[in-house]
């Protein structure tokens, strides 16, 4: 059920710190953390620490989607992308690359970011 943990999400257990992961910035409704992959110098994930399946799921949440938004920004400026640019990204389907089915905005920066993306 939406916003509720789930037993099988690997996000939920970073978020319970089940998982390690290096964690950048954490607030009571939130957690972000760099990708374990990253495509750019600055590449961090930041998540609500309920459960939402997606961005659209979690915006459903008004509150809780600015929150991630908000921290999307405090990372980027933390990381010194804020001044040369940097992108928030929300993977939204399978089609679209999303593999991790708890909702996850890609703050990415560091490096020149291609129009359109791949
Ligand atoms: P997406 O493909 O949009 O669902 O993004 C999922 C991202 O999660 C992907 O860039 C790789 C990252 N990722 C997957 N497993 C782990 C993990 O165990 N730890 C961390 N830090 N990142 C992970």
């Amino acid at each position: 059920m939406a916003g509720e943990p789930q037993a099988d999400c690997l996000f939920c257990k970073i978020a319970a710190g089940e998982v390690p992961a290096t964690v950048v910035r954490e607030t009571g409704t939130t957690i972000a953390f760099r990708d374990i992959n990253p495509q750019a110098p600055t590449h961090i994930l930041v998540i609500p620490k309920a459960h939402y399946e997606n961005a659209a799921e979690l915006a459903t949440q008004p509150q809780l989607l600015a929150d991630v938004l908000r921290e999307a920004g405090e990372v980027a400026a933390e990381d010194k992308v804020d001044t040369t640019g940097y992108r928030i990204v929300f993977n939204t389907g399978r089609g679209a690359g999303q593999t991790v089915f708890h909702a996850h905005a890609h703050v990415m920066g560091g490096r020149g970011l291609q129009w359109p993306p791949g």
